[in-house]
């Protein structure tokens, strides 16, 4: 990296950034994995040489990956661990700008260690009030509004950074595997947990995994409660599936890397916003390289994006670096950037006060950075 990049990368890290589409499950310390690994491995549950060796690998295809999320999620299935994780993976994204975080993950029932989806989510819940290097905005379970567990001011009066702060709000993920039942239960779990900050559904999974008719019902059932849907959507060739997805609407979609022109039409013509997740698809082999992903044409036909992860600990990322991929291989100036981690808040599931309290973050940025 010569110096103007190394400028640049600097630059990325320091601007404000909002992520939108963040699996909590990928995003784990390596470091957390290992340590985990390590004590199963103690325990004679695995053999901690051979799972090591599958966390430390660089590049996974597709399918490797989700063989490596059931690993995972062995290694976190206790209510401790999933707040420990939560707590760590928020404690990341605040370090590194990130303003705004939607982070999704999947309810898991998991009766050895008495753990029911409702049980899991309290874990995660008790992860973010845990979060204690920065300022957490959660949302107050006991009325609507906003409350900071620390409610330091993000600059002093010298407008010197005193302590980050992140607003972070849930999405539930439905398993493409899970039955329509199950999926149906995470529904309703989610309009139970609106009070702590759960703004909407997540469909994701294997996608070579399962039927649409299986979860449509239950996203179905999602609109109607005025939950606000984001899809994984084609992340494989499946017209069909793609053709059912943009039947019912959803607020956004993820990857959507094999859509046929007659879909881009109506995904452009309704504005979906579409969450990018360049290393991620460029790792499971759905592009070449950086520079055959879509990004670039939907970026200049002015369609609305949104610049993620997916996975930061499975796919060794972060999201400044996501944005200085872009800048150095698109060739976008700062201004540009700016105003494209800029452009996201208007695609949060949030409330309008936290678009608002959003605005003025990036305006109070603005003279700086550019
Ligand atoms: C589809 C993905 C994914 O929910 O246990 N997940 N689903 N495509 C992807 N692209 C690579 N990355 C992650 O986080 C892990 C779960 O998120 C989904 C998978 O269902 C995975 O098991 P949680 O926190």
């Amino acid at each position: 990296m010569d110096g103007r990049d190394m400028e640049m990368w600097e630059w990325c890290h320091e601007i404000p950034k909002i992520e939108l589409h963040a699996h909590l499950n990928g995003s784990i310390r390596d470091s957390t994995l290992l340590e985990l690994a390590k004590v199963l491995g103690e325990k004679g549950v695995i053999v901690f040489e051979d799972v090591a060796h599958v966390i430390m690998k660089n590049g996974r295809s597709l399918p490797e990956c989700f063989k490596l999320f059931d690993l995972y999620h062995i290694l976190t299935t206790d209510h401790e661990t999933v707040a420990r994780i939560t707590k760590e993976v928020v404690e990341d994204f605040a370090a590194e700008n990130v303003v705004y975080l939607e982070l999704r993950t999947t309810p898991k029932k998991n009766e050895a260690k008495g753990m029911t989806k409702q049980s899991y989510m309290k874990a995660v819940i008790d992860g973010l009030r845990a979060v204690d290097t920065v300022d957490v905005a959660l949302a107050n379970s006991d009325s609507s509004t906003d409350y900071c567990l620390e409610p330091s001011p993000i600059n002093d009066t010298q407008g010197r950074i005193k302590r980050k702060k992140i607003y972070v709000r849930l999405l539930l993920s439905i398993d493409r595997r899970e039955t329509t039942a199950s999926a149906m239960e995470t529904v309703d779990l989610a309009m139970k947990l609106k009070d702590y900050g759960v703004v909407g559904i997540d469909l994701s999974g294997n996608p070579v995994v399962g039927e649409c008719q299986t979860f449509i019902p239950a996203l179905k059932h999602a609109k109607e409660l005025g939950l606000p849907l984001t899809l994984h959507c084609a992340e494989i060739p499946n017209r069909k599936e793609v053709q059912a997805m943009l039947g019912i609407h959803p607020e956004r979609i993820g990857h959507a890397c094999f859509i046929e022109e007659e879909e881009w039409r109506r995904i452009k013509s309704a504005k979906i916003p579409i969450e990018i997740c360049l290393t991620s698809n460029v790792r499971t082999e759905r592009f070449h390289s950086i520079n055959d992903h879509h990004f670039v044409d939907l970026y200049s036909s002015k369609h609305p994006v949104v610049l993620c992860t997916d996975d930061c600990g499975l796919f060794s990322t972060t999201l400044s670096n996501e944005y200085y991929l872009v800048a150095s291989t698109f060739g976008l100036d700062k201004g540009q950037m700016f105003q494209l981690a800029r452009s996201a808040i208007e695609f949060v599931f949030a409330d309008n006060g936290v678009k608002q309290a959003l605005r003025s973050i990036f305006e109070a940025a603005e003279s700086n950075a550019i």
